[in-house]
């Protein structure tokens, strides 16, 4: 079963601007005309029940959205591409681990319709049009799109269960959960084998569910006695339990009633919890009217509206229907984190989204080497990326943008004077 995954996730990159001009008779050069790149699309998370493993991010995935288009000429936005929603079960955390080791926790997807952006989009680059000004009507510059974020997620499912096995020592609950599952508890023939829960995944039709095994119960777990109480808090948020009982023990009411005794005084919500009533070793019943005298005394302790199965896990016998009750009984119960409006809102994409917080600002200027320095201002650098700075003209006027932008006082401040090395992405010049 698998229950966490680490994959790569790449945002689109921005389209880049570019430098044009409107094309007028007897004008060399009308005015600026280079359209902005479009925006790359983000990688987005969205909690979804229709999800139920992570089975789907295989070893090696790559989650990567589509790239923004070049701006055209006239003006012309380049297309903005798609954000690629990816769906991930309820209950998955996301977890950076970029940097290595355990890495930051970037987002807990615990509600439905919850959205988390892991990479976000490059944003386009800007085209000449937008350098144009009243001291400048032929803007030669135009800025490279942003390149999309990438990160290594880490995504870790709580497995939420959905159904509860509970009862007493021996009676063939984690018989129960091999059979139904693929899970391989320990299974042997006397009590308190289980020592601590395990889980399962039960696949039906299209739609998947989790079984949770815990300890056996017995008089008194809810105070200490036994193994059980320390568990009972793992089923505390199951939406249905299946009461298993060995059917060819005597006294089976009584040792129901004994173990939903104990429910309720650990918490009375558990003892409110749906309950399915599970009859097995069905195969050790010594004559068919066993079967229905234990039927017709269940129904007269715990009420007719109680569902009692009888099954075999020896045999098989009953196991598809006791899926498939589980599967109905879920079915009739809200999902869970269906409740609210809060929720509701999210699943209709109106929901809160959670984003990871950007890194503080950085500083626009590095040293590198004695007088040397280099710009990493990213809007510089787009800008530089993006234009063709070969040009002296187009210097002159991305000398004057980097003014605009502080990035000249940084410079100063570092210690650039007339004549040293100025380096913007792989491009080097002389400062003046
Ligand atoms: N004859 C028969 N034996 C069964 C059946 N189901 C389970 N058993 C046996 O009953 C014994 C107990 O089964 P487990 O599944 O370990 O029972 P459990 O309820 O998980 O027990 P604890 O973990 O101790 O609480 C094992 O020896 C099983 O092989 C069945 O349908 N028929
Ligand atoms: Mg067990």
């Amino acid at each position: 079963m698998i229950d966490s995954a680490r994959i790569t996730v790449l945002a689109g990159n921005g389209g880049n601007g570019i430098v044009n001009f409107r094309r007028e008779a007897f004008v060399p050069r009308g005015g600026p005309a280079g359209g902005d790149g479009g925006d790359g699309g983000s990688v987005v998370f969205v909690a979804s029940t229709s999800v139920n493993t992570l089975l789907k991010f295989r070893k090696g995935t790559v989650l990567h959205a589509g790239d923004g288009q070049p701006g055209g000429s006239a003006r012309k936005t380049g297309a903005s591409a798609d954000d690629m929603v990816v769906e991930v079960p309820i209950g998955t955390e996301v977890w950076d681990v970029t940097g290595g080791g355990n890495g930051i926790l970037i987002g807990d997807l615990s509600d439905e319709g919850s959205r988390l952006v892991v990479a976000r989009g490059g944003q386009g680059g800007f085209g000449n049009t937008k350098f144009a000004s009243s001291t400048n009507q032929t803007p030669m510059l135009a800025e490279a799109g942003e390149l999309g974020e990438e990160r290594e997620v880490r995504l870790n499912l709580k497995l939420l269960a959905d159904v509860g096995l509970i009862g007493m020592p021996n009676a063939g609950k984690s018989s129960i959960l091999a059979s139904i599952s693929a899970a391989k508890p320990k299974i042997a023939s006397y009590p308190f084998t289980t020592l601590e829960p395990s889980l399962g995944v039960v696949y039906f039709e299209l739609d998947a569910f989790v079984v949770v095994d815990i300890p056996g119960l017995i008089e008194g777990a809810h105070s200490g006695v036994g193994l059980g109480h320390e568990f009972l808090k793992h089923i505390e948020r199951t939406r249905v339990l299946a009461h298993v009982v060995d059917g060819a023990e005597p006294e089976v009411v009584e040792r129901v009633r004994t173990i939903n005794e104990e429910l309720r005084l650990y918490n009375a919500r558990l003892a409110s919890t749906p309950q399915l009533i599970v009859v097995n070793k069905i195969d050790l019943f010594e004559d068919a009217g066993q079967r229905e005298w234990l039927d017709d005394e269940l129904h007269a302790a715990f009420g007719d509206g109680i569902t009692v199965l009888f099954i075999s896990t020896a045999t098989r016998d009953g196991m598809d229907w006791l899926i498939a009750e589980m599967r109905r009984m879920l079915e009739q119960l809200p999902r869970r984190g269906s409740e609210g409006s809060e929720t509701v809102a999210a699943a209709n994409g109106t929901g809160p989204v959670l984003r990871p917080q950007p890194m503080g600002r950085k500083r626009s200027v590095e040293v590198v080497d004695k007088d040397v320095f280099r710009i990493v201002h990213p809007r510089a650098v787009r800008l530089a990326r993006g234009s063709n700075l070969d040009d002296w003209s187009v210097l002159v006027q991305f000398q004057r943008r980097l003014s605009e932008l502080g990035v000249t006082k940084e410079l100063e401040a570092a210690g650039v004077v007339n004549g040293s090395t100025v380096i913007v992405d792989d491009m080097e010049f002389d400062w003046n």
